[in-house]
Order: C-alpha cells, then structure tokens, then sequence
C-alpha cells in the first residue's frame, strides 16, 4: 500500500466523519494526516515499524499511528471500516462525485437516507434535492450534471460513444492531404464492451520526415473539439476531448504501420504472449517491426498480416486478441470462422407504441426490410411494467392479431409475433401460459426485483426457463454499463437449464447492455446453449445497434451455428419452440 493509497483512506474517513456530524476538530486531524502522508517522500510502510519516525511526520499523533499500524496489520483502519459499515460502501462513490462534498450528502442522508450514485440521481430527477434546506433547483442541476461527469469521466465510455468521437475524428483527418491510412486501434478496434481511451494511428506522404510530422501534428492540434492538449511528442499528439475522453493520435512511417497496428491494438496480453513466441522464433516484435533478434534487420512491419504470417499463425481478428487461447488456435489452424453481421437473418427483440417504443409495428418491419432482414418479431412489453404500458393477457392477445395483419400485408419481410413477458419476483410469468402459448416468440426477461438473494434469483430464472413456453431468456444479467451490476445468481445452473430446456440466450446489442457479455457467451456456447443476437429496439433507428452485439459475439468466438437467428424463417420458428 503506498502512500497515495493510505492518504486516500484517511480522506475518505475524514469526509464519512463529516457526513456524520462529528466534531470538526477530529475531521481536520484525518486531513491533516492525509494531506501529510501523501506529501511525504518516505513510503509509510518502509517505518511503520519504527514508530518514532512516523510520529515525526507533522499532523501525526499517537491516534493516527495506531491508525496506520492497525491499517497495516489487519488491512484497514477501524473508524473507516465502521462508518462504512454505518453507511454503505457506495457513499464512497458519491464521494468522488465533483462538487458533491460531506455536506451534501449528510444533507441527503439525513432526509433520505440513501447514499449510492443511482438513488441520489434519482431523487434530483423527481426534484427532491432542491426542497432540501439550503439546496435549490439550481443545485440540483448542478448536481445532476456532475453525476453525468461522473460516470463519463470515471473512466471508461460505451462503445457507441467512443466510436461516434472516433468517426468524427476520422472525418477531420481525412481532410488533410497525405494523411493515407487513418485507423483507431487499442479497445475500441478490438470491439470491447467499454473503451478507456482513443487510439488513432495515421500514416501516409505526411508522416515521413520530422518536418512532415511537425506540420500533421499542428493540424492535429488544430480538432475544434480537442478541449486540453495533454501533450506534443514527435509522432504524438495527446490531447482530451470535450467530452472528456482521451485520445492519442500516432503519425507513423509507412514501413512500421503494421507493426503499429499489431502493438497498439493489443490487447496488452496478447503481445506479451506474442512477443514470447516471436522470441522462440529467433525475432524481436515491437511497434516498429518484427526484426531478426541477430541482425535487427526488419523481416515485417508494413501489414499485421505478414507480421502473423511470419509467426507461422493464421491472422488473428482484432476481436479474438485477448490471450485467451487465440494464439495456439491461430498455429494450429483452428480459430473458428467468426459470426457477421451478415449472418443475421432478423432481429427479434423490439417494441411498438402500443408499450414503450416510438414507432408502429409497420414502421419497424419497414425499417428492418430495408437493412435486409427476412424476419423480425415484435416483443413488446408485459403488464408488470406499468410505466411502459406493458399488455394484460386481453390486450396481448389483440396485440398479435394486429402483427399477424401487418405482416400479411408488408410483403418481403415476416412479423413473427412476440412478447417480452417479464419474470416475477417468484419465476412466474406475467401473463396466462394460454396466451403466451399462442405466440411464436417468448422472450422472458427480468425487470424488477433485481437485489434477490443469488440462491431465489438463481431459483427464478429457472422456473422461467422451466415454463415449456419461454423461447429465451432477454438480457440475461441485467447489467446497463456504468451504472447498475449484473443481478447475482447460479450462470452455471441456469446455462445448465437452459441447455437440457432447449431455451436460448439473448445478447442484446444495445450498447448500455452487451448482454450476455463476451464471457458468458462464451460460458453458454460451452453449455451448448444456442444463443439469439437482439437489438432491444424502441426505434427504427436503433436498428443498427446490432453490429455492437455482433462484435460482442465475435468476442466470444462465436460462429454462425451458435446464433439462432441466423436461420431462415421457417427453422428459426422451430427453434424458439425448442426445436434446436
Ligand atoms: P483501454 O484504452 O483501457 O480501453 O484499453 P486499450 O487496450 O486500448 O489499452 P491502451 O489504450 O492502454 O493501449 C493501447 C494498446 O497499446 C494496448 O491494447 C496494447 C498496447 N500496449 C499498451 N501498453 C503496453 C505494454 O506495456 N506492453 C505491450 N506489449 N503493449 C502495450
Ligand atoms: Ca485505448
Ligand atoms: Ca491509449
Ligand atoms: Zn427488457
């Protein structure tokens, strides 16, 4: 633990102290001792065991020593761990929410007694910060705003987002003559679920000499959105967005741009595991080139291809490297041939006005014919969902009278009728098992009641999946990234279940969920549990959210035979009646 760390801790403690309504000189003395052990040029856990030295560190006294000697003994410092036992862990979030100090949320505590992110959020939305003393609607905003902040700043941004600021990006170096090739590499090109920052590789005529890269680099600078340059190297150019994201562009030669790509994609792992393998083969692999190890002399560097062609590899798509066993199936000719977007048949998860969604069936199966689809199926919601108008068994059973008639009439695409009937808390559904007979599409999903013990939500999901009607289970985890953890339950059981139950998996493809993520779809391919790419749409254009999934399933070593709704029309209706 260095001392950054220890610091963190006794302002954490001080500002929970505060929250607590303890004397202030007691709050200043945790400050006081943070603020002095984070400028101190000794690592505390270097003389923790001399007592005498760390006593000399002013703002320390015989109270703080105990402190940082239980600190070091048990792992943590009793009054920290006691207020957050008080309170609760996520006050610590709240915490580190710019502009949103102890007093505010003592302020909050007080009258609410909530103290995590989400609740907090939830409150200044239905306006029930500003009626608090001293708050105001003002503050309010100003506090929603910073929650916004928090969540993008915290680190890392949806895939949607950081491939929007990278088109964008894209487009503005596009404009500058010489510039040839213009690529995002690091997570974003290898299609990962969240992105921590933009890595941008350019080459071209302009990235030659210095003075080349000189004059690229002032137009890079020049990006009207660039908020803070971070910094200026000679083929780097760093620099922060308005929107808060980091991005690094690198100007490049056009002999080292493979090499580039290969090392600035990754993942991390994956070179590592490169590298090992290119040094047993008698060569050196960095951003430059792969080089003889004796004579340095450049065997590839111009394309990622030569480069794992020399290795004796089959290429590797960006979305396999990860190190998880991608480079032994690349020498042994057996990565598997990855799903495409063009695989996809239909897309099988949306909703209409007559629940939440923003357009009609009519317009949705419009929409979905012109990107190609051969069928799709309207889900809409189930009556538990009250603040989306979700159907009763009457106006669910009308609802499919309505899909049948519009997709008799719209030719070249069918409308298989669907519902997204919601899970109760005791694994019922929420509509009669003789009207979700009558459907071609059941897809069963959790909606409410997400805080259940493991073992009951474990027990809930497998009564749907029990329930002979239930095509699939709908975003299976429940995760919306960046804000809410998956609901905790038994995945191995429940995959179990669904393998012998012949019940699918959804991913869905919308970019806040990616759920199933990479990992657990490829727990349930290894189950044997076939899987079903959605996009959840609520309107014609989130439509195209669907690549976000397929790159999520590409992740996860998926090939057409995993996914249903690859199928044709016919055999894909079998398969959501189990016929799989
Ligand atoms: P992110 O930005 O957190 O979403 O993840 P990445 O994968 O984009 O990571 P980033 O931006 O730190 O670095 C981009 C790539 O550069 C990374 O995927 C692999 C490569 N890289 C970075 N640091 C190292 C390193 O220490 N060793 C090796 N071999 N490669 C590295
Ligand atoms: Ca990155
Ligand atoms: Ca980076
Ligand atoms: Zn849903």
């Amino acid at each position: 633990m260095d001392n950054k760390a220890i610091a963190g801790i006794l302002y954490e403690t001080a500002d929970m102290l505060e929250i607590d309504g303890q004397d202030s000189f007691r709050i200043r003395s945790y400050r006081n001792a943070a603020q002095a052990i984070e400028n101190h040029p000794q690592p505390i856990k270097d003389i923790i065991g001399e007592p005498k030295k760390v006593l000399e560190i002013p703002g320390i006294g015989k109270g703080m020593l105990i402190n940082l000697q239980e600190l070091f003994k048990q792992g943590c410092v009793t009054v920290h761990a006691e207020l957050l036992k008080k309170y609760h862990p996520s006050m610590l979030q709240l915490l580190r929410i710019q502009g949103l100090g102890p007093k505010t949320i003592a302020l909050i505590w007080s009258a609410y007694e909530v103290c995590d992110v989400d609740a907090v959020e939830k409150l200044a939305r239905e306006g029930k910060i500003r009626i608090l003393p001293r708050m105001g609607e003002k503050h309010e905003q100003k506090l929603l705003k910073a929650i916004e902040d928090y969540r993008r700043i915290g680190g890392r941004f949806l895939l949607d987002a950081a491939e929007a600021e990278a088109a964008k990006l894209t487009d503005y170096l596009a404009k500058f003559t010489g510039f040839e090739k213009i690529t995002p590499a690091g997570s974003l090109r290898r299609g990962r679920e969240t992105v921590g920052d933009l890595d941008f590789l350019v080459t071209g005529k302009a990235c030659c000499t210095d003075a080349d890269r000189e004059k690229a680099g002032e137009y890079v600078a020049q990006y009207p959105p660039l908020m803070d340059m971070i910094s200026r190297g000679d083929n780097k150019v760093s620099f922060r967005l308005r929107s808060a994201m980091q991005v690094d562009v690198r100007l490049l030669p056009p002999e080292s741009f493979g090499a580039a790509m290969q090392y600035f994609t990754g993942s991390k792992a994956h070179n590592v595991a490169l590298r090992q393998r290119a040094l047993k083969m008698g060569y050196t692999l960095n951003e430059y080139s792969l080089a003889d190890l004796k004579t340095e002399k450049p065997v590839a560097g111009k394309t990622e291809e030569e480069i794992y062609a020399k290795l004796k590899l089959d290429f590797i798509a960006p979305e396999l490297r990860e190190n998880l066993g991608e480079i032994d199936a690349a020498a042994q000719h057996t990565l598997p041939p990855l799903i495409a977007q063009a695989d996809l048949q239909g897309d099988v998860h949306m909703h209409t006005v007559e629940t939440d969604g923003r357009n009609t069936i009519e317009e949705m199966a419009e929409a979905a014919k012109a990107r190609g689809y051969n069928y799709i199926a309207i889900t809409d919601h189930s009556k538990n969902l009250a603040f989306a108008n979700g159907l009763d068994d009457k106006r669910a059973l009308a609802h499919i009278q309505r899909i049948r008639s519009a997709s008799d009439q719209i030719e070249g695409i069918t409308i298989f009728a669907g519902i997204e009937v919601d899970i109760l808390a005791d694994g019922d559904l929420d509509l009669s098992d003789s009207v979700l007979a009558e459907m071609d599409i059941v897809i069963a999903s959790v909606h409410s009641v997400f805080n259940q013990e493991p073992a009951k939500m474990t027990d809930r999901l497998l009564k749907a999946i029990a329930n002979p009607n239930v095509s699939l289970i709908g975003h299976p985890t429940g995760r919306i990234q960046l804000r809410r953890d998956a609901y905790h339950y038994d995945i191995n059981a429940v995959l179990t279940a669904a393998a012998q139950n012949k019940v699918a998996m959804e991913l869905n493809s919308y970019p806040d969920r990616l759920d199933l993520n990479d990992v657990h779809l490829r727990q349930a391919k290894q189950h044997g549990v076939k899987i079903v790419i959605n996009t959840d749409s609520h309107h014609t254009s989130h439509l195209e959210k669907i690549r976000f999934g397929v790159l999520q399933a590409r992740r996860a070593w998926l090939t057409k035979g995993d996914v249903l709704n690859t199928l044709p029309e016919q055999k894909f209706a079998g398969a959501m009646k189990h016929a799989w």
